[in-house]
């Protein structure tokens, strides 16, 4: 990519030169002959990379130049150059459920590691403090009453969900300090499931055994799911927008409350894509629905949905009246999408008569005649007189569907606002509180336009958030433990920050003030990106209207296409005056509450409410999970290596196992380490204690000082040292191997 900065940092080993990432993100490289020699001489496994890009295991023969010949373990042998073998993991090393307890660190080794675990029914794993997360896309019966109770007795020690919100529970309790729960990936990735496994468990410990807390939180995410999901190509239940759950503990520890706070609701959806009081008719007939061309989904049962979703609506005390206003509005939001028009004498647009325009004003509560003048034309105000304007076809569409997207967007707040209400839960909280983030996952697709835009902004500012603290996370683990450490540089995406926010030429200024100029156009808007940010390294103008972000997660191409259109998010006033004309409570609140935040176009208002998240979870300690998904069928079982470790690129995972292991990758308690290798003292030694057994391993085997740091409760090891211990330690049983079996054989 242009502009990308990568740490370098050079770990010294006696045995194996390594060397830091190149530019393919391929860490720990044979680099040396004596390297390379080292290798051929230990029959340590290596990874071939094979034509097609995967990589196989097998062992080096033999090296001349700049070729290796390597024998795989399926039996062939292949001479390739040196650059397309990296070092492999030794077999103790297989499957470890952190990957910072791998030596070598290479992308081959890290994608294997996973994708065993995840054959194993293992998708979680640790990636030094973060979890990962990999979707299993089936039901993998881990997380009922028993393992909440297994995890709360601390029975089960590997990583999970429910694991990570144990340990924010408990930090939470011990240190009082509020803590959050950081959920990222890719859309489909399993986010918010894995939110919803993490409420639940926090539910069940803070409930006190009271079930009433966890059935709410149940009902409540099934209301928001059913109003701010949608069925995407990625993801038939995809979150379009942003939530925050912030649950308040008691000094106690039991749940006194919660609050959800959600971020900007994709709401072009609605007409983009997209009882009988209600003259309803079947699916196909309302045009923003056809448009999806998907009326169901395997293995979804809309009508139990629908029941379940009128008990949870019950369960937040949304009554009988307000339920059908619900209804009644999505009825006539459906209805307003088949209103058609058509051009009548003397050019003027009409509203085509029909059953829609009458159903959907009639659902509203207006006369069929209140809403056809405000679909089809504007008061302007000229001196004392008020003059109508007729609209053109264009903007009469333009028109119906602001309003329709405007009382779906303010229904969703309106439900959001009733949830909130329920949580509350009437005390009085006196203690801290832990925040689970659920937001859209960067996305990336052919075409990119405005919602990518700022939910790529999003994910990058929630990047930053991460890298701060899992820094600072690294150095507290260190100095905790008395290790002298020298901060690491990381890559800091500061830059691609900058180029979003700085005033006043960033992007979202500059959408601001070209949204402001009324001849302004998506084409002249791409033109001013590129006079005013084209030097920006972490920009790149491209032919007409697109322009390129280097993000951290990798570039993106946007097209400025209804940019300037979605920012201005225009409502016009004969719009909301007509809302407030209408005889429904609910329309005339939406109208009421659209005075206060006219002002703000769509990019600032979500920067403020992106900046006041980040603002909150600044004040807590995190815990970070990265969803992963495996493949895009959706089926379980099936890993796709290259979209695995594109993810893991993507969100900086390699990059913080490297940084958590550039010091001291290795890490063993002292009686871990004396365990596995005190044995090898063989002499009859006095020595009893852990530590003592490992300072004399470390002698014994010539571990440099250097190579180690012994802490109060860990052994800490430079990288390679583990690998040489353990070869020593295969040699050494090997031996007793031997000696026993010609002792058998003597015997016999
Ligand atoms: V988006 O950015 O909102 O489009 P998410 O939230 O990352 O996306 P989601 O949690 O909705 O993804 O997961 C997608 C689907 O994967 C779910 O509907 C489940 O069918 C499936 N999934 C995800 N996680 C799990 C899990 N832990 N167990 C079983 C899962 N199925
Ligand atoms: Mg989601």
């Amino acid at each position: 990519g242009f502009g990308s900065k990568r740490v370098k940092k050079d770990v010294e080993s006696p045995y194996v030169a390594l060397s830091s990432s190149d530019s393919s993100g391929n860490v720990w490289e044979l680099e040396s002959d004596d390297c390379i020699s080292y290798f051929i001489k230990k029959k340590l496994r290596v990874w071939c990379r094979q034509p097609r890009g995967q990589w196989e295991l097998g062992v080096i023969q033999s090296a001349s130049g700049e070729e290796a010949s390597v024998s795989l373990t399926n039996g062939n042998v292949m001479t390739v150059d040196r650059s397309e073998i990296l070092p492999a993991n030794p077999d103790v090393l297989e499957g470890v459920d952190d990957l910072v307890k791998l030596g070598y660190l290479n992308e081959p080794s890290v994608l294997h590691n996973l994708k065993l675990r995840y054959s194993q029914g293992m998708i979680y794993s640790k990636a030094g403090p973060i979890l990962i997360a990999l979707n299993p896309f089936k039901d993998l019966q881990m997380y009922g009453n028993d393992y909440v109770s297994a995890c709360r007795q601390r029975s089960v020690d590997s990583p999970h969900v429910c694991a990570v919100a144990d340990a924010a529970y408990n930090k939470m309790m011990r240190d009082e300090v509020n803590q959050s729960i950081i959920i990222s990936g890719e859309s489909g990735s399993g986010k918010t499931e894995t939110a919803k496994i993490a409420l639940q468990y926090l539910a069940a410990l803070g409930g006190g055994g009271n079930c009433a807390i966890e059935n709410e939180f149940l009902q409540i995410n099934r209301i928001l799911e059913a109003f701010g999901n949608a069925k995407t190509s990625r993801n038939n239940n995809s979150s379009r927008f942003g939530k925050l759950i912030e649950i308040h503990f008691g000094c106690m520890g039991k749940i006194c409350g919660a609050k959800i706070q959600t971020l900007l609701l994709e709401k072009s959806r609605v007409v983009q894509v997209a009882s009988e009081k209600l003259n309803l008719r079947a699916v196909n007939e309302y045009k923003y629905l056809v448009q999806s061309d998907c009326m169901s989904i395997d293995g979804v049962d809309d009508s139990k949905n629908f029941h379940q979703l009128m008990e949870a609506l019950d369960a937040v005390r949304i009554c009988k009246e307000e339920r059908e206003l619900i209804f009644k509005l999505l009825a006539a939001i459906l209805w307003l999408g088949n209103i058609s028009f058509q051009v009548g004498r003397g050019d003027h647009i009409e509203v085509v008569d029909d059953e829609a325009v009458t159903s959907a004003a009639q659902l509203m509560g207006c006369s069929t005649q209140e809403l056809v003048t405000a679909l089809c034309s504007n008061k302007i105000q000229a001196d004392e007189d008020t003059i109508t304007k007729n609209l053109t076809l264009r903007q009469a569409i333009e028109r119906r569907d602001a309003i329709a997207t405007f009382v779906y967007a303010n229904l969703f707040d309106w439900l959001l606002d009733q949830v909130n209400n329920s949580l509350e839960m009437g005390k009085k909280c006196t203690g801290k509180s832990i925040s689970i983030l659920d937001l859209y996952g960067f996305q990336t697709f052919q075409k990119n336009g405005f919602e990518q835009f700022y939910i790529n902004y999003a994910n990058e500012r929630i990047q930053q958030h991460f890298n701060r603290h899992l820094f600072k996370l690294e150095q507290e683990d260190y100095e905790l433990d008395g290790v002298d450490w020298t901060k690491v540089d990381f890559e800091d995406n500061q830059g691609c920050l900058d180029l979003f926010e700085k005033k006043p030429v960033g992007l979202l200024s500059l959408l601001d003030e070209e949204s402001n100029l009324p001849k302004a156009s998506d084409l002249t808007f791409a033109t001013k990106l590129k006079h005013h940010l084209d030097p920006n390294p972490c920009f790149r103008g491209e032919r007409g209207r697109a322009f390129r972000v280097c993000h951290y997660a990798g570039e993106v191409l946007y097209d400025t296409n209804d940019f300037l259109e979605k920012n201005r998010d225009t409502m016009s006033s004969d719009s909301i005056q007509f809302l407030s004309s209408c005889n429904c409570e609910l329309l005339q609140l939406f109208s009421k509450m659209f005075n206060q935040s006219q002002q703000q176009s769509v990019a600032t208002k979500f920067k403020v409410q992106l900046f006041k998240l980040i603002h909150q979870l600044e004040g807590t300690t995190p815990h970070f999970i990265r969803c992963i998904m495996p493949n895009t069928k959706h089926l379980p079982g099936i890993y796709d290596e290259g979209l695995v470790l594109q993810q893991l690129r993507c969100c900086g995972v390699l990059e913080v196992v490297r940084l958590s292991r550039a010091g001291y990758p290795t890490r063993m308690t002292h009686q871990e380490f004396s365990r596995r290798y005190g044995f090898m003292l063989s002499e009859a030694n006095e020595l009893h204690d852990p530590l003592s057994i490992s300072v004399a391993v470390l002698q014994k085997f010539n571990i440099p000082s250097e190579m180690y740091h012994l802490g109060i409760t860990k052994l800490y090891l430079r990288a390679g040292q583990i690998e040489a211990l353990e070869n020593k330690r295969k040699q050494i049983l090997q031996g007793i191997l031997w000696i026993q079996k010609c002792f058998r054989g003597y015997q016999a």
